[in-house]
C-alpha cells in the first residue's frame, strides 16, 4: 500500500510524521531552574535527585547543574547560588517556559518575607511570563513549620494571579522532590495541549494547586 503511493505523497507523511516525532520528543524535555534564598535547600534536592541520598552542601557560588531522566522525561536541572549578593546573576538563567522550582524553607519565619521578594523579582521578568510555577515548601521535618496555606499567604502567591502549585518537601529524604517534579512535567503537557486548542485561554486555566497534606516522618 505505502509503495503505492506517489513519492510525493510519501515525501509529505514521512515529514508530517517527523514533525509530530520532534514535537513529542520536545515535550519530553524539561528545564528546571531551582531557585530561592541561600540555605532553603536547593542544592539538597539536586543531589538527592542525583544520588538518591543525602550529601554534605556547601554555600552554591555560581551554579550546579545535572541531567536525569525520570521515566521517558529528561530534566535539566539548574541549581544557582542564592546569596544575596548573587541573586542579581539569576536572570542569566531565565528561559521562556521553564519550569521556576522556588524553593523555601518552611522553617524560616523571619526570612520569609524576603523569599516572598526575591519570588516577586523573578515573576516581573518577562522571560518569566510562562514558566511553570513550583514551589517546594522545604524542611518540613523541622517543628513548626509553616503550612502550605501559610506558604500561600506569606509568599502572596494568589495576588499575582499566576498558576502555581506549593509541594512540601524533605529535600533531605526525598519527601515530595519527584511529587514536584511530576506535577511539573504534567502542568507542560497540559499547557501544550491548551496552547494547540485555544492559545489565547492558557492564563485562564486552573491549574493552581496545593499538596495540602502534611508529610508524615517517620525516621
Ligand atoms: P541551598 O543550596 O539552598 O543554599 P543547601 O541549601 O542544600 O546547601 O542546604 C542548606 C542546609 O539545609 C544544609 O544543612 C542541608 O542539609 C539542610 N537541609 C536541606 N534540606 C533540608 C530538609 O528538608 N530538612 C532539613 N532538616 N534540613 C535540610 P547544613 O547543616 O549542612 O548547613
Ligand atoms: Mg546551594
Amino acid at each position: 500500500m505505502y509503495q503505492k503511493l506517489s513519492l510525493t505523497v510519501r515525501k509529505h507523511l514521512f515529514l508530517k510524521m517527523g514533525s509530530r516525532f520532534t514535537r513529542y520528543l520536545k515535550k519530553r524535555r524539561l528545564r528546571v531552574l531551582i531557585l530561592g534564598p541561600d540555605a532553603a535547600g536547593k542544592t539538597t534536592i539536586l543531589n538527592y535527585l542525583k544520588s538518591g541520598r543525602p550529601v554534605t552542601t556547601i554555600p552554591t557560588i555560581g551554579f550546579n547543574v545535572e541531567e536525569i531522566k525520570i521515566r521517558r522525561t529528561k530534566f535539566t536541572l539548574w541549581d544557582v547560588g542564592g546569596q544575596e549578593k548573587l541573586r542579581m546573576f539569576w536572570k542569566h538563567y531565565f528561559v521562556n517556559q521553564c519550569v521556576l522550582a522556588y524553593v523555601v524553607d518552611s522553617s524560616d519565619r523571619e526570612r520569609i518575607d524576603e523569599a516572598k521578594d526575591a519570588l516577586q523579582s523573578i515573576l516581573m521578568d518577562s522571560v518569566m511570563d510562562d514558566c511553570i510555577l513550583l514551589i517546594y515548601a522545604n524542611k518540613q521535618d523541622l517543628e513548626g513549620t509553616m503550612s502550605t496555606y501559610e506558604i500561600v499567604q506569606r509568599l502572596e502567591l494568589d495576588i499575582s494571579g499566576r498558576p502555581y502549585h506549593v509541594q512540601p518537601s524533605c529535600a533531605l529524604y526525598g519527601h515530595g522532590i519527584y511529587e514536584g517534579l511530576q506535577w511539573a512535567e504534567e502542568e507542560k503537557i497540559r499547557r501544550h495541549k491548551i496552547r494547540k486548542k485555544q492559545p489565547s485561554k492558557l492564563h485562564h486555566a486552573p491549574a493552581t494547586s496545593i499538596e495540602a497534606s502534611r508529610l508524615s516522618f517517620s525516621y
